[in-house]
């Protein structure tokens, strides 16, 4: 969603808007009015609330996808008041009618303490519609506060039928022509000219591709930092659509807009090296609509009047094989007023149909959010000199260099190099390279438009050799969904720190778009069971609610009719059977997302898409124990099996397919609860019931030694996280799997299904002391091991690199993999301490772990109240700890394991302190 310009769309919006009443708009002067009918009770008003945000926690936005927005806001922490009693919350079309009626919707005063996710309830809005919101609450003894600044909100076209555009596509990739599949992968190129009659009062470009565009706008990227849109999603059911706010780019008289195209996820190749299924041809979408200062309207969409070509520079463009581009095919100013396009066919048109839904764009695009230089040259010869970025990232080079004509320059990725060499093993059949082919000698500027890559080292040649390599050649752009990083953890450790540094690097290779496994082989994909390794890290660690929201729609139209959720989201034929741990996504995202935001819409949309994967799950289980297929714990260390089993672990594949059988059923039991479903409850509540005894009965002995399969930790992980244990049996199996660690001398022995799982269970254990033993493991496997190696970003296996061996040689080896970066929740809830005891941390539990590996730890937990704040300090045995608790929330002191334990707020001593309302707070104790 384009980030708005509130001027500008005053500017627009409200016409004509006095000077006067702009200066009004403010909270202040708002409430001026009202000061005047009746000062006593102005004085008193307490500090209006901020951080007004829709949705999943947008700002203002323009071109919003929902019709029923949710407003959320926070009580300033400066405020006098401790908490909220009521809201009011208005909705008006122009800001004028706050101080008469909104027009639009006036919740009146409601009694609630919930600060967020109120849902509008006037009349729907529709497509183009701009409103104007505040908000104003009450406080615990009912002062009332100032009205807030007014906000706005822009809606995008919400459905087909606001689209007059048609589809265009260059007339050589009509199906009629049967384009070949070199000519599907050749960039178009669009333009289209028109006039102006007047000047202009307000414009709104809606855009989409089937494929990724660069739009532009007399000349000018419509932006410079959005890159690979609309993204990714099931585009056989729906595309994104972006807005964008033209109205200061465009001129009285002629102007010119126009787009190059490109494949992207919709035609380029995606998986392995199999015959594509994405064999169409891109198109284009755009839909210019303006508004000129005399009040006519006027709209320009892509239509057969529109001039194509693909006789650009871009020659090829494609997501995993890179890009070539050739200067000798540069068409100077062709994207402006002042070009001759005679050459130029005119595009082919298609018209839209509803078999593929046109939706705004619901979380923020991939953007360029980054620069890296080089922090240093590397093996320099005549032909090639090799760039290091120091950090593995995902994006794309801007070269600066100089050619010589007619040489061609090369420019290939690595994520590390062994021993000098360049390693591209790992990339597998994505060629991942850059080939620009110069027409003159001279220093050349490049950013490739239709790739990405995920790399460390650049290797540049066929350069100019006459001039000597220097570092300011190469900058690389990071690319990333453009999700807002908190940067909340830091200790006295500073490999605990690195590795909390490579947990963000991995967040922020992956977060293209959809959650992506890695970001430079050919995979690239949603995988789901490393989205649930990752999700509640990742929502401590980032701003990704809306990231995952948008996912999340994908995951429910993929879902098949009888229950089953593809192995990874948007799906592609590759692989087409479900997994055991994978699938559960259904029920385990928007149960966490639920728990961390507090917000039950994301309960409600995703509830029966919930239900249908506990149905998919019975249909696959004969007396209650799953017959799933898994890929196990996937990529476990030291694994019995050989060959290519020796991927799926040791834990015995019904057992795992039967815990998570029963943990779907009782995350969608706890939906159930929270949405009222009262029929669903009763069945759900007996379904896991039986499970639950089936697991304990067919997988365990008396002595709970499996049955069938190896005893492995990822066994009784998964049965004591999933409660599949009475509590007798919840002691004997913690000490089982404690003993198991201790024989792998505190190693942990799990891959992706088991390591999420080990903080939790341990620290549920009181054995706080084994977590971080596990964690500042220095040898294999651990999380210092691959940073003792050099990783700067998370890798795929425990062992995917040594500086002694190289490489891992198995041919899946990724250096950039979020999902061993699950630990980082820790680093919140048990280091930090901080554990939510309502959903949203409205309520929560402040328990720091303290350990002789630390003398200091501090980070914040980002929640719809505000910033939980927290930093805590040892000396010897003394413990210091200052922490910040939100308004409108309240902390359960947890800190049985300190003794002589004082706590004081403003340098005065409080006697009860086991539930801290909000406000600021020195704590003291002794280990
Ligand atoms: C590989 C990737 C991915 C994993 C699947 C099972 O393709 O490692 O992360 O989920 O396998």
């Amino acid at each position: 969603m384009n980030k708005p310009r509130l001027n500008s769309l005053f500017k627009s919006v409200v016409k004509p808007l006095s000077l006067a009443l702009v200066v009004c708009l403010s909270a202040s002067c708002s409430n001026e009015k009202e000061a005047l009918n009746s000062p006593q009770q102005t004085i008193s008003l307490i500090a209006a609330p901020i951080e007004l945000k829709v949705g999943e926690g947008f700002k203002a936005p323009v071109g919003y996808y929902e019709s029923t927005p949710r407003f959320s806001w926070q009580m300033p922490q400066n405020s006098q008041s401790s908490a909220q009693s009521a809201y009011q919350i208005q909705v008006s079309s122009t800001p004028e009618l706050f101080s008469t009626q909104p027009d639009l919707w006036d919740s009146s005063k409601i009694n609630s303490t919930n600060t967020s996710w109120i849902h509008y309830q006037g009349q729907p809005l529709s497509s183009r519609q701009q409103v104007y919101w505040r908000v104003r609450l009450w406080d615990e003894s009912d002062k009332a506060s100032r009205w807030s600044d007014v906000q706005t909100l822009e809606l995008g076209l919400l459905k087909n039928e606001d689209w007059q555009a048609k589809w265009i596509g260059h007339p050589d990739t009509a199906l009629a022509n049967q384009p070949s599949k070199d000519l599907i992968a050749t960039p178009q190129y669009f333009r289209k000219s028109f006039t102006l009659s007047n000047k202009v009062a307000d414009a709104r470009l809606y855009i989409t591709a089937k494929g990724v565009f660069k739009p532009y706008i007399n000349g000018d990227e419509v932006s410079a930092k959005d890159v690979m849109t609309p993204g990714w999603t099931p585009y056989s059911q729906r595309i994104e659509t972006l807005t964008y706010d033209l109205t200061d780019k465009l001129n009285l008289g002629e102007n010119t807009i126009a787009a190059s195209l490109a494949g992207g996820w919709y035609s380029a190749r995606v998986a392995d090296l199999k015959e594509p299924e994405h064999t169409l041809p891109p198109r284009l979408l755009a839909q210019l609509e303006i508004t000129l200062i005399d009040g006519t309207k006027q709209t320009i969409t892509t239509d057969e009047t529109w001039k194509a070509t693909q006789q650009g520079p871009i020659r090829f463009a494609s997501n995993y094989d890179g890009e070539r581009y050739d200067q000798a095919f540069e068409m100077p100013n062709w994207n402006r007023t002042k070009f001759d396009s005679s050459s130029w066919q005119n595009a082919y048109a298609q018209d839209i149909d509803n078999a593929i839904k046109l939706r705004p764009k619901r979380h923020e695009p991939i953007r360029i959010v980054d620069e890296l230089s080089p922090i240093a040259l590397l093996e320099h010869n005549e032909n090639s000199v090799i760039f290091d970025f120091g950090q593995n990232m995902v994006g794309v080079p801007r070269l600066n260099i100089p050619v010589v004509a007619n040489q061609q320059v090369k420019v290939e990725f690595a994520e590390a190099l062994h021993k000098g060499e360049f390693y591209t093993d790992n990339y597998r059949s994505a060629l991942s390279t850059n080939f620009y082919s110069p027409a003159k000698t001279e220093f050349i500027q490049y950013q490739p438009t239709f790739t990405f890559h995920g790399y460390r080292y650049i290797k540049l040649s066929g350069f100019d050799a006459s001039k000597a390599p220097s570092k300011d050649w190469v900058t690389s752009l990071v690319q990333h969904s453009d999700i807002k990083l908190y940067n909340n953890f830091n200790s006295s450790h500073p490999k605990l720190n690195k590795l909390f540094s490579n947990i963000n690097w991995g967040l922020r290779g992956n977060f293209y778009d959809i959650p992506l496994d890695c970001p430079q082989r050919d995979e690239r994909l949603g995988w789901t069971g490393d989205a649930n390794a990752f999700v509640t890290p990742s929502m401590y660690i980032a701003d990704v609610y809306g990231f995952w929201s948008a996912w999340l729609e994908s995951m429910r139209e993929e879902q098949a009719n009888d229950g089953m959720i593809p192995l990874y989201v948007p799906f592609i034929t590759w692989i087409d059977w479900a997994s055991s741990g994978w699938g559960d996504a259904a029920t385990i995202i928007p149960w966490e997302l639920y728990t961390m935001t507090g917000d039950e819409t994301i309960l409600a949309e995703n509830y029966d898409m919930m239900k249908k994967w506990v149905d998919y799950h019975t249909s696959q289980s004969t007396n209650s124990i799953s017959k799933m297929k898994t890929f196990g714990d996937w990529l476990q260390p030291y694994p019995k099996a050989e060959g290519k089993g020796a991927n799926r672990g040791d834990t015995d594949f019904n057992l795992i397919g039967t815990a998570f059988y029963a943990r779907s059923v009782e995350l969608t039991l706890k939906a159930a609860t929270v949405l009222q479903k009262q029929a669903d409850i009763d069945a759900l509540s007996a379904l896991h019931a039986r499970i639950k005894n089936a697991f304990r009965t067919h997988f365990f002995d008396e002595q709970l030694t499996p049955k069938k399969g190896e005893a492995t930790q990822t066994a009784y992980l998964l049965a004591l996280e999933f409660n599949l244990f009475n509590a007798q049996e919840k002691l004997k199996a913690q000490e089982l799997l404690i003993a198991l660690i201790g024989q792998a001398d505190n190693h942990l022995r799990t891959g992706f299904l088991g390591t999420p799982l080990l903080t939790s269970v341990l620290q549920d254990a009181g054995r706080s002391d084994l977590i971080y033993q596990l964690l500042f493991k220095e040898t294999y496997p651990s999380w210092f091991y691959s940073i003792n190696n050099g990783a700067t970003t998370t890798w795929e296996r425990w062992n995917s690199y040594s500086l002694e061996d190289g490489f891992n040689p198995q041919g899946m080896n990724s250096l950039n993999h979020y999902a061993y970066g699950t630990v980082s929740r820790w680093f919140y809830e048990g280091i930090l301490g901080i554990q939510q005891t309502l959903p949203g941390f409205k309520e929560f539990k402040v328990s720091p772990q303290f350990s002789h590996y630390l003398d200091q730890a501090n980070g914040t937990v980002h929640t719809m109240n505000g910033e939980i704040e927290i930093n805590w300090f040892v000396k010897a045995d003394e413990v210091s700890i200052n922490l910040v608790v939100p308004k409108n929330s309240a902390a359960i002191l947890d800190l049985t394991h300190l003794q002589a334990v004082t706590v004081s707020q403003n340098g005065i001593q409080i006697s009860n302190h086991e539930k801290l309302t909000p406000g600021e707070y020195q704590i003291n104790g002794k280990l």
